[in-house]
């Protein structure tokens, strides 16, 4: 992580990495989604869903645990899912914001320390115009000390910003970060995104939801995302040794 994207993610409380997969990555993880909408069949079964098969590359991308391990530390992969909109098609409302003592939700930067919680990693397949449905978010609103008001949730309050962003790039926010889902506006081509959520490997937020044969498929180093919670394995098989934490850290 840069000390510039250090600087960004904590004063905004997301990150936008234009063109971070290639144009051959992209087409790999497109073909799946098209191919899970039309034709699942044709895929193994534990391709058919997030995140198997091409999108398993995701799941340890080089970029992405380059900013995790900083923002997050060891992380557990906590959900993934794809949205295709079409035009005309909505996401979710408006939700999170406003500081947090909850360990999912709560981000903190002490010490030149970013603790991010609950973390999403979008990965945009298509290209993204401003303003035509990327996700929204209200930057520093994961440090902000009131709740907004209704007439705040209004993309045209002022509070909001957005992105445009070529295929393949990457948007991480903390999910204590205000944000919501966008109508799709661009009747040229879909909103085709892969969503990641991660959070420390202490702490879980959502109830798992990746099929067991889905993470079975994966190669092992992938499936030890999905392990268990917890954060010292003394006296374990591995004895502590497959978690970066220690007593000093
Ligand atoms: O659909 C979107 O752009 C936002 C998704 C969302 O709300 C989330 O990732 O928590």
């Amino acid at each position: 992580m840069t000390d510039e994207q250090r600087y960004v993610f904590d004063l905004k409380g997301y990150l936008l990495l234009p063109g971070v997969l290639s144009g051959a990555e992209v087409a790999a993880l497109k073909a799946q989604i098209t191919a899970i909408r039309e034709e699942p069949e044709s895929l193994p079964p534990h391709e058919r869903g997030m995140p198997g098969g091409a999108a398993s590359q995701l799941i340890d991308h080089p970029v992405v645990m380059d900013i995790l391990g900083e923002i997050l530390g060891e992380v557990r992969m906590e959900s993934s899912w794809f949205a295709y909109r079409e035009k005309g098609q909505d996401g979710p409302p408006p939700h999170g914001g406003t500081r947090n003592v909850n360990p999912n939700f709560s981000y903190q930067c002490v010490n030149g320390k970013i603790y991010s919680a609950l973390t999403r990693v979008v990965f945009e397949l298509n290209e993204v115009r401003h303003g035509e449905g990327g996700t929204q978010v209200v930057p520093g609103s994961h440090k902000a000390n009131f709740s907004p008001t209704d007439s705040l949730n209004d993309f045209d309050s002022g509070v909001w910003e957005t992105y445009s962003c070529p295929p393949g790039s990457m948007i991480v926010f903390t999910e204590n970060l205000r944000h919501s889902g966008d109508v799709w506006k661009n009747a040229e081509w879909p909103r085709c995104a892969i969503f990641n959520c991660y959070n420390y490997v202490g702490a879980q937020f959502h109830h798992p939801s990746v099929p067991q044969h889905i993470i079975d498929g994966l190669p092992p180093e992938k499936q030890a995302f999905f392990r268990d919670v917890w954060v010292w394995n003394q006296g374990g098989p591995d004895n502590g040794k497959n978690t970066r934490y220690t007593e000093t850290s």
